[in-house]
């Protein structure tokens, strides 16, 4: 991430040629191939065979400047269909990798070339987006460096988390669901379509749960990865003492939730989901030591001035002991071995953290013209997952008009948090159990147990669009629908 002034220069000329061009729209890829591969990992001395994404000299993922287009080619080389959903960023819908609803699936042997320009610089990332491959390792991060922004001297160390297992994902739902079908995203757009007050595609888990009944996890898992490895062997960052370093941790895990636990050091928060707070302290306590991480978001936290040493920087499951994570280290500092497992169980992620993130560039204050109500629903019995009672498929697109300022109201009637997606916009946070907050801007929002929260946005990017649980169990479940434009 050591991008020189030459370079920076580079960036900015290119910058300024791009504003004089017309919106890039079609495919234009500039150069950039990534290739969807299969690979062979170590997890605890055992080898694990998994997805990655990489470029043709192994480097996984993308790094873009802002101000460039974005324009790639993708081949798939996995052996397998997949599709690639660029996370956080507001593609074209029919360039927005989710299958029968942006694109076709891409063939073992086929590729696609993306191009459309980037709104903002920021952490994103790719992932696959078709049944359970995220599980399998299918994604990558995707920095978009912000020009400006490589005068602050803090070097870049970007942490992919991953909740990892040995298991087929597909014996993990059908344990999970007793057997049952999932969800086919290629059938969708054919699908049928009806009123709310049918009876067809009913989670029969509208319920609201009563107080106290929260459960956290659903699944076992064998490791928890940051950067492909585990505690036993974790990656050893090499930083320098007294500078400054800016941690880029997006949370890829198919279905967990994060603490980050920064240890000694005090971080500063930076961005959530890519997009700028005005710096503040941790979230959870202790104050700038604990920042909570949904599945999907991602979080960037600066820490100024490094001491000597060697620190690790662990993420641990919300309801667990077990973590993982990296070390930063200093020149000749001792490493020591840091255990899997905390002495103390984490507690579920709360949402303080929206309540003190103050974005840096906030949505323009204005009423809403459209409020949707969207109830998460569903439970662990059948394993079905909804919203507002149906699964995906079964019920009528939520429907907005391009120019509205739209807020959608999600409040959870089911006993697990449900980290919600919504594709191709990005949003602020505007209210959390009916009150009134200017919070961050995100892509991905954590609507808790018993909670409600409120998003807006403006309707600025036509097309179909995803809005669903990130908890990959949940969305292959039912728990997802779409967003479309009126005509
Ligand atoms: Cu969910």
């Amino acid at each position: 991430m050591n991008l020189s002034r030459r370079k920076l220069l580079t960036g900015a000329a290119a910058l300024a040629t791009m504003a004089a061009l017309p919106p890039l729209t079609t495919a234009a890829p500039a150069g950039v191939t990534l290739r969807v591969v299969k690979r062979s990992i170590d997890v605890s001395g055992r080898a694990a065979s998994v997805f990655g994404i990489r470029q043709p000299d192994g480097t996984a993922g993308l790094e873009l400047i802002h101000g460039m287009p974005f324009g790639l080619r993708l081949e798939n080389q996995s052996g397998e269909e997949t599709l690639v959903h660029w996370h956080g960023l507001a593609p074209p819908p029919d360039q927005d990798g989710v299958p029968g609803l942006s694109q076709p699936l891409l063939a073992p042997g086929a590729a696609y070339d993306y191009g459309f320009p980037l709104r903002r610089p920021g952490t994103f990332w790719m992932h696959s987006h078709y049944r359970l491959q995220e599980q399998q390792l299918l994604a990558a991060p995707l920095i978009v460096n912000d020009p400006v922004d490589f005068f602050t001297g803090l070097t870049d160390v970007v942490i992919m988390l991953h909740d990892f297992t040995f298991r087929d994902p597909q014996e993990i739902y059908a344990e999970l669901t007793g057997g049952g079908t999932m969800m086919d995203h290629s059938a969708v757009g054919q699908g049928m379509e009806m009123g709310e007050g049918g009876m067809a595609g009913m989670d029969h888990g509208a319920m609201p749960m009563p107080m106290g009944m929260a459960h956290l996890n659903d699944v076992e898992f064998d490791a928890y990865l940051a950067n492909d490895r585990t505690l036993d062997d974790p990656e050893i960052v090499a930083v320098e003492p007294g500078r400054g370093v800016r941690l880029r941790i997006i949370n890829a895990s198919a279905s967990t939730n994060f603490w980050i636990d920064l240890g000694a050091l005090k971080g500063a928060l930076l961005a959530v989901d890519g997009s700028d707070c005005l710096a503040v302290d941790g979230g959870g306590a202790p104050a700038g030591r604990w920042f909570p991480l949904a599945m999907s978001q991602r979080i960037d936290i600066a820490l100024y001035r490094m001491p000597p040493g060697a620190h690790p920087i662990l993420a641990q499951r919300e309801g667990g002991t077990a973590r993982t994570g990296i070390v930063l280290v200093t020149p000749n500092a001792a490493i020591a071995r840091v255990p899997a497992q905390a002495a103390e169980p984490a507690p579920a992620l709360t949402l303080d953290l929206e309540l003190r993130c103050t974005p840096r560039t906030p949505q323009i204050a204005r009423a809403a013209d459209r409020r949707l109500t969207l109830d998460l629903t569903g439970s662990m019995m059948g394993y079905v997952w909804g919203l507002n009672g149906r699964i995906y498929g079964g019920h009528r697109p939520l429907s907005v008009r391009q120019g509205e300022r739209v807020e959608i109201e999600m409040v959870n009637r089911t006993d697990m948090s449900h980290p919600m997606h919504l594709h191709g916009h990005t949003f602020q946070v505007v209210e959390i159990d009916g009150q009134r907050i200017g919070g961050p801007m995100r892509d991905t929002a954590l609507v808790p147990v018993n909670g409600r929260v409120a998003i807006a946005f403006d309707a600025d990017n036509p097309g179909r669009w995803a809005l669903h649980c990130h908890n990959l169990y949940h969305m292959n479940a039912g728990m997802m629908r779409t967003l479309e434009y009126e005509a």
